[in-house]
């Protein structure tokens, strides 16, 4: 009896060890927050496809395409339409699209500097975030965190895959991050 106590208690001081080990400081950041449903519609399908090829290019450190994604962004945004969408939230919906075609513009205009790309794709990804919440989805969508982005203020971003690819730092850290909250379908 005595023994299986002392490997009892090995065990969990290692275990509390291991868990010390494992990216202390970021864990302090790694806030889960409850999973949302969103209405299911098509209206942002459009917008979506276009910011997850960007996201996609930016975990491939390809500015080039994302640049083009930036500009495809840009006109789905200038296309989006408004009139179909509940009359009281149509204000704060043209402030969001407002936003995002600026980051949406910077984005394409910056295919030489992807670092720039990123600081606009990571506001970018909140207003995606805030359009879809009101407009609804198509598809479920996780957000994930990565902490280490902008000097340890962390980044977040939208993917359909419960798979960290992080599109902040690519190939340098592919697989920094955790999933936040999921964003899913009623
Ligand atoms: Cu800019």
């Amino acid at each position: 009896m005595r023994k299986i106590i002392i490997l009892l208690s090995l065990a969990l001081i290692s275990l509390g060890a291991f868990a010390q080990h494992d990216h202390s400081k970021m864990t302090t950041k790694k806030k889960v927050q409850p999973s949302v449903k969103v209405e299911h519609s098509k209206s942002a399908s459009a917008i979506i496809d276009n910011y997850l090829a960007l996201k996609d290019a930016l975990v491939k450190d390809d500015s080039k395409n994302a640049a083009s994604l930036g500009k495809k962004l840009f006109d789905d945004f200038a296309k989006f339409d408004l009139s179909v969408q509940a009359k009281q939230q149509q204000n704060e919906l043209a402030e969001i699209i407002e936003d995002a075609s600026e980051h949406a513009k910077h984005i394409s205009e910056n295919s030489k500097d992807i670092g720039h790309q990123r600081e606009h794709f990571e506001i970018l990804s909140k207003d995606v975030k805030d359009l879809v919440i009101i407009t609804g989805s198509d598809r479920t969508l996780y957000q994930a965190f990565c902490p280490m982005y902008n000097n340890n203020k962390g980044g977040a971003w939208l993917s359909t895959s419960k798979e960290i690819r992080n599109p902040y730092f690519g190939s340098k850290m592919l697989k920094c991050g955790s999933v936040q909250q999921e964003i899913s379908v009623k």
